[in-house]
C-alpha cells in the first residue's frame, strides 16, 4: 500500500456540468477504484490557465484545481490507465496539448517511486513550477519535500509560499451573534445564512468559520448552551449539504468553550478556532481525542480590550513568535502534533494599531515555524488610523492588506467577504501569470 498524490484540474463546463461537478465526479470514481482507500481532498483553487505560446484566446479559461491524497494498492501504470479511463468517461477528448478540458488527472508523487518512461514520469516534473499544484499539495502534505529549480529539496509549504502565483485559502466568516463588530445581527437565523453560503459556493471558499460569541471589545460572555443553540442548526445544515460532495469547504468553529468544541467536532467540524488559546482547561483533552485542526491565536484578553496591549513598541512580532514557539511545545507535550496547528498572530487582540501593522508586515517571521499562518485583519479597527469607513464598509481596505500578505506567502485569510476577495485574487494572479509575463513563462514551457 503506497501513499500518493494526484492533481485534478477542470476548465471546461457544459450546460449540465460545472467545474465543481466534474471534479467531484472524478473524485468519486477515484475513491471507488479497486485498491484505492483513505482519500483526503484539498480545497479548490481557481487559477489562470497555463497555456502554450500562441494559444487561441478562447483557451484562456481559468481552471479549478485540487489535489487528492490516497492509499493505493497497485502499480503506477495500472493507475495511469484507470485515470485516463475516468478522464474519457467524463468527456475528455484528447486533441491539442493543454486545450480546455472537463477533467485532467495527473499523478504527482508516489511514495518511494521514481519513473522516467515516455508514458509516465513520477514525480511529475512540473510540481515545483506550478502554484496550482503546490498550493493544494501544501495543504495536504506541507512537509513533503520537492526538488526546486536548483534541485534542492524544499518542503511543499515553503515552495507554495515562494511561488509568484501563490494563492491563500479563504476562510469566510459567519457570525451567528447579535453583536459582532462588523456584521452583528445580520446572520442570526438559518434562513439568513443559507443565501450567503449559497453565494459563496460559486467560488471555492476553503473554510467556513462560524462563531456564536462575539469577541469584540465590550462583548458579553455567552452561556455555552445559548452558544450551542445558535451553532447546532447551522452545523447540521452544513453537514447535510456538504456530505453530497467530496470537495466541500472545511468547517471551522470559533469557540473558547471545550464543551461547544466537542459537540461541534461530533457534528463534523474540521477546525476549532479558539481565540483564547486554551483558556478552558478541557480544550486540550477535546483536541487530543479528535483529529480536528486548531487555530492557535495570540491574544492578551478575550474579549479584546483596547487598553491592554503588548509592551514591546518596536518588535511586537518577536514577542508573538516566542509565544507561538512556547505554545507549540506545550501542545506537542500534550500529544497534539504541529501538523494540526494553524498559527494566528491575533490582529486586534492586545495590539495597538501600529503594532497590528508591524505584525502584518512581519508575517513571514511566523512562517518559519512550519505551520500554516492565517491573518485575521478583516474590517478591524486598526484601519481607523487612515480610513473613515465604517467597520462593515472596510472590505477595500481589507483587500489592500490581503494582497500585500499574499505576496508575502500568507497561507490563509480570514475575511468577511470571501467572494469579493476571490474575484480580486483571481485578477491578481492572472496579472502575475506566465500569460501576462512571457519572461516568467520560460521555465514552464521549456519542459
Ligand atoms: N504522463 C506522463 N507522466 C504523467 C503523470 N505523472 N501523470 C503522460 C499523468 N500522465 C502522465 O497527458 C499526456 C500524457 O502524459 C499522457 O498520455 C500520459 O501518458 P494528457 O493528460 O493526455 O495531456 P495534457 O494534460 O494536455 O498534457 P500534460 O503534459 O499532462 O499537461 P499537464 O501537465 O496535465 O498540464 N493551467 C492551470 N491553471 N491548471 C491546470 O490544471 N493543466 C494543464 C495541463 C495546462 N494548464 C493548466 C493546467
Ligand atoms: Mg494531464
Amino acid at each position: 500500500m503506497s501513499t500518493l498524490y494526484l492533481a485534478l484540474g477542470s476548465n471546461l463546463e457544459t450546460e449540465s456540468q460545472s467545474r465543481r461537478t466534474f471534479l467531484d465526479s472524478a473524485l468519486q470514481r477515484i475513491a471507488k477504484l479497486a485498491g484505492a482507500s483513505n482519500l483526503r481532498v484539498s480545497s479548490i483553487y481557481e487559477t489562470p490557465a497555463l497555456l502554450p505560446d500562441e494559444s487561441p484566446p478562447e483557451w484562456n479559461r481559468p481552471y479549478w484545481n485540487l489535489v487528492t491524497e490516497l492509499q493505493y494498492d497497485g502499480s503506477p501504470f495500472a493507475l495511469l490507465s484507470e485515470l485516463q479511463k475516468i478522464e474519457t468517461d467524463l468527456g475528455r477528448v484528447r486533441k491539442d496539448k493543454w486545450a480546455p478540458r472537463p477533467i485532467d488527472i495527473d499523478i504527482l508523487f508516489w511514495e518511494g517511486v521514481t519513473i522516467r518512461d515516455p508514458k509516465l514520469t513520477i514525480p511529475h516534473p512540473e510540481i515545483a513550477n506550478r502554484a496550482f499544484v503546490l498550493d493544494p499539495l501544501a495543504e495536504l502534505a506541507p512537509r513533503l519535500r520537492i526538488a526546486d529549480q536548483d534541485r534542492k529539496l524544499v518542503s511543499s509549504l515553503e515552495l507554495s509560499r515562494r511561488h509568484p502565483q501563490h494563492q491563500p485559502r479563504l476562510m469566510g466568516i459567519i457570525n451567528v451573534t447579535p453583536d459582532s463588530f462588523s456584521d452583528g445581527g445580520l446572520y442570526s437565523g438559518l434562513d439568513a445564512i443559507s443565501p450567503i453560503l449559497k453565494s459563496w459556493s460559486q467560488c471555492p471558499v476553503a473554510v467556513v468559520d462560524i462563531g456564536a460569541e462575539s469577541t469584540r471589545p465590550g462583548a458579553e460572555w455567552v452561556d455555552p448552551e445559548a452558544e450551542w443553540s445558535r451553532l447546532k442548526p447551522l452545523l447540521q445544515s452544513l453537514r447535510s449539504t456538504s456530505d453530497r460532495t467530496r470537495s466541500r469547504p472545511q468547517i471551522s468553529v470559533d469557540t473558547r468553550n471545550a464543551l461547544t468544541a466537542a459537540r461541534a467536532i461530533e457534528l463534523g467540524a474540521d477546525i476549532i478556532n479558539d481565540v483564547s488559546h486554551l483558556s478552558d482547561p478541557g480544550m486540550i483533552e477535546v483536541l487530543r481525542s479528535s483529529k480536528a485542526r486548531f487555530v492557535l491565536m495570540h491574544s492578551l484578553t478575550v474579549p479584546a480590550d483596547s487598553q491592554i496591549t503588548l509592551e514591546d513598541p518596536r518588535f511586537p512580532h518577536r514577542t508573538i513568535l516566542q509565544w507561538m514557539q512556547d505554545q507549540l511545545e506545550t501542545l506537542d507535550q500534550a500529544g497534539i502534533s504541529r501538523d494540526r496547528i494553524i498559527l494566528d498572530p491575533g490582529i486586534g487582540f492586545g495590539k495597538t494599531s501600529l503594532q497590528s501593522l508591524q505584525i502584518l508586515n512581519a508575517i513571514e517571521s511566523f512562517q518559519s515555524l512550519g505551520c500554516p499562518v492565517v491573518a485575521g485583519h478583516s474590517r478591524k479597527s486598526f484601519f481607523k488610523d487612515w480610513s473613515t469607513a465604517a467597520a462593515h464598509q472596510r472590505d477595500p481596505e481589507t483587500l489592500g492588506v490581503s494582497l500585500a500578505l499574499i505576496a508575502k506567502g500568507i497561507d490563509l485569510l480570514r475575511v468577511h467577504d470571501p467572494l469579493f476577495h476571490h474575484r480580486a485574487i483571481l485578477a491578481w494572479s492572472h496579472i502575475r501569470s506566465p500569460v501576462g509575463n512571457p519572461d516568467l513563462a520560460k521555465s514552464e514551457f521549456s519542459g
